[in-house]
């Protein structure tokens, strides 16, 4: 006897990808299309079921179209799927899942009362935590009691394992302890964005987070995949594997001079399927004004092949270098007009910086 399940966690669909400029409906739209990936994942893996653990929405008041769309994509599921409600999507009066838009089929089981739910024709007990509000202090396993009459015992729960780093003291917490505790065979836990512990590396954890099946946003270590899981009298096996359509990278750029615009265009060059991928440019360091106009040249050419460029530059400070003055006659209103900014120690140096980017620029053109 052996099943095998998909684990996927945290859609967020309806998630509204501020500050991404055109590309917001874009990946509005690729959260439902997630969906679709993780169930023709579970057709082309053969999976018994997919187990969603919380966070298919990204809140309760989500529109009505996209919550049709949702369950219209979960009617075509090739196999079972075990939802529980998130923090986001919390089981309260005002729930998602007890509206009348949320229908799809009986294939799909939304699991909002933490009680045992017996899977017979798969030997198996699941253990559904859903978050009854968006916060709590105390532990969504508490109430587990594992149950004999299954071969296999699966919990899936949402919230925060209290061995990582935590954001805030009433996000579900759950203990080492307590998650091996409870002696179960898989604990599938959502809430953090990525895979982690990475099964790959750690092949014989507790539980896991499969992490979001599509990014949400810049700096997520391993976000955009699902987990496999298969269980049998032989052990456990998770595997994990990549589904996200698009990419969040970071580039970090050390400002070190003219040849700094080089390398960016370089490194930008270099960067498979840009098309699907948003990058955010970190500058640092002191650029002087004509390596920030390369800079900023390079990236309006290189803007329109990528899905999105977000410029950070607020690490980096824009002061005026022998060559940007070179351009300029000597004594002349721009040459007198740098000077005097540069002279000016009792401003905030951003201000400066600013004050002086801007001055440049006019002078230029
Ligand atoms: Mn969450």
């Amino acid at each position: 006897m052996s099943i095998r399940f998909i684990h996927t966690a945290d859609l967020q669909i309806g998630m509204t990808a501020s500050g991404s400029g055109t590309m917001a409906s874009a990946l509005r739209d690729v959260r439902v299309q997630a969906l679709e990936r993780v169930l023709d994942t579970a057709r082309e893996r053969e999976a018994d079921f997919v187990i969603i653990a919380g966070d298919l929405f990204e809140g309760n008041d989500i529109s009505r179209e996209l919550v049709r769309r949702t369950a219209s994509v979960l009617q075509h599921s090739p196999v079972p799927v075990y939802i529980i409600a998130g923090n986001h999507d919390h089981a309260g009066a005002e729930s998602v899942y007890r509206g009348n838009e949320f229908n799809p089929g009986n294939h799909v089981e939304v699991l909002l009362e933490r009680a045992p739910r017996l899977l017979e024709s798969f030997d198996t007990t699941l253990y559904p935590c859903s978050c009854p509000e968006s916060r709590s202090d105390v532990s969504p396993v508490a109430w587990i009691r594992k149950d004999t009459a299954t071969r296999f015992h699966v919990v899936v729960a949402h919230g925060s394992w209290t061995g990582g780093p935590r954001l805030q003291e009433n996000d579900y917490p759950m203990s080492t302890d307590e998650l091996e505790g409870l002696g179960v065979d898989y604990v599938a836990l959502g809430h953090w964005h990525s895979t982690f512990p990475d099964p790959d590396q750690r092949p014989h954890e507790t539980f896991y987070y499969s992490g979001t099946p599509e990014p949400t946003g810049f700096g997520e270590r391993d976000s955009g995949n699902v987990l496999l899981v298969e269980l049998s009298s032989d052990g456990r096996k998770v595997e994990k594997i990549p589904v996200s359509r698009y990419r969040f990278l970071d580039i970090d750029v050390k400002i070190t001079g003219e040849a700094s615009a080089a390398d960016l265009a370089r490194k930008l060059a270099s960067l498979e399927s840009p098309d699907t991928t948003l990058v955010r440019i970190r500058l640092q360091g002191v650029a002087s004004l004509s390596a920030q106009e390369a800079i900023d040249e390079v990236i309006e050419k290189e803007q329109s092949r990528f899905a999105f460029i977000r410029i950070d530059d607020s690490g980096m400070l824009v002061s005026p270098g022998e060559e940007d003055f070179a351009q300029f006659a000597p004594g002349g209103i721009a040459s007198v007009t740098f000077r005097l900014l540069e002279k000016r120690e009792d401003i905030d140096p951003r201000l400066r910086s600013r004050a002086l980017d801007l001055a440049y620029r006019f002078f230029k053109a």
